[in-house]
């Protein structure tokens, strides 16, 4: 390699480094158990990140696709994003770097009172900007990023999984235990003969779509309680197998309203419009394997090929149809049953017996 050559690899190595090319970082998912931040005087510290990465929502084995999503600073892009959880009444200090090239807007972090509420933060790329608020209301919320001028209900590209969980528990007394399930939607543009298109909506619960996502534990007699969010840019009517669950509450990423006795109401399937949130309590009486999914076949069905991997529509239709009505367990990933649905397997309580489940007639 002569000498003029090999400076111009040099300059090009530190350009990818420096982050102006695609960096080789994964985005990850987790569960939303444990918040982000740290604790100091009463307040909460938290220093995000922008940045863009893979996410692998097929699996590693399979192409990934380029988005922007959050990290704190020191750990892994992940979608979700970090999880801010605090008491009622906790001061939050945020700072948002923004290290990818992108000018994002960020929603959500703010006062839920009064016309703060609406308010927005412009993270230039290589900007960083601080805030710092009450959780002045107590709840299940949201904040998200997107491109400016981008509503939630048309994020659906690369900013689709720029969002984090803000929960605000009561200010005393003990909090249930609880599970957060953030809902998506991501279209990738891809080619077609009048221009790019948006792909097929590529859908996951807590950035795993199934079979990939977790396998919730629970047993019989348990009070299962979700908060369920809709972070996505399309409605999800979502529907649970085998029990009714209480709604405890509902709103939006930027209001919840918590139901007394007499407004909580009994429901199988709940539609959560783009943006809301649902409080649900569950209790299984019996065991088995209860489903926790999309009523829309088509977000129940196959996840399209991302990245590398997409081979076109007519690729596509051709695999998702034809595989209509044929149980191919062995390769749920990339046939029908995928995107939303989530299962809990629910054990007997020790020593007790339950009838056995008659076979089904064919
Ligand atoms: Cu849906």
């Amino acid at each position: 390699m002569n000498e003029a050559l090999m400076r111009a690899v040099a300059v090009l190595s530190t350009l990818v480094l420096l982050g102006l090319g695609y960096p080789a970082s994964t985005v990850t998912w987790h569960d939303n158990r444990v918040p982000a931040g740290r604790m100091m005087a009463g307040a909460l510290m938290l220093d995000l990140e922008i940045a863009r990465g893979t996410w692998y929502p097929n699996g590693e084995r399979r192409a990934g696709t380029n988005v922007l999503a959050f990290r704190e600073r020191g750990h892994g892009l992940t979608t979700p994003g970090p999880l801010v959880r605090v008491r009622l009444g906790t001061r939050i200090s945020v700072s948002i770097a923004n290290t990818s090239t992108d000018t994002v807007t960020v929603h959500g972090l703010g006062s839920r009172q009064g016309a703060a509420v609406f308010d927005s933060l412009l993270v230039l790329p290589g900007v960083t900007v601080t805030t710092s608020f009450v959780a002045d209301a107590e709840g299940t919320f949201f904040y998200w990023g997107a491109r400016p001028g981008t509503r939630l209900m048309s994020r659906g590209f690369d900013d689709a999984l720029l969002s984090g969980a803000l929960i605000v528990d009561p200010a005393q007394g003990p909090i249930p235990e609880d599970r957060i399930l953030m809902i998506d939607v991501l279209e990738e543009l891809v080619p077609s003969a009048s221009g790019p298109v948006p792909s097929p909506g590529t859908l996951a619960i807590n950035g795993r779509p199934w079979p990939l996502t977790e396998r919730l534990e629970a047993t019989v007699g348990d009070s299962i309680r979700w908060r369920v969010i809709n972070r996505s840019s399309r409605s999800h009517p979502m529907h649970l197998h085998g029990f009714y669950f209480r709604v405890d509450a509902a709103g939006d990423w930027q209001r919840d309203t918590v139901f007394d006795a007499r407004q909580q109401r009994m429901a199988v399937t709940e539609g959560l419009a783009v943006g809301s949130t649902l409080d649900l309590v569950w209790s299984p009486d019996r065991p088995g394997g209860w489903l926790f999914h999309c009523h829309l076949s088509f977000h129940a069905m196959m996840n399209p090929p991302v990245g590398d991997d997409w081979k076109g529509y007519d690729a596509f239709f051709a695999r998702a149809f034809r595989d209509l009505g044929n149980a191919d367990a062995a390769n749920h990933v990339e046939h029908h049953m995928a995107g939303l649905i989530l299962v809990t397997n629910v054990v007997p309580k020790a020593g007790e017996a339950y009838p056995a489940l008659r076979p089904v007639a064919r």
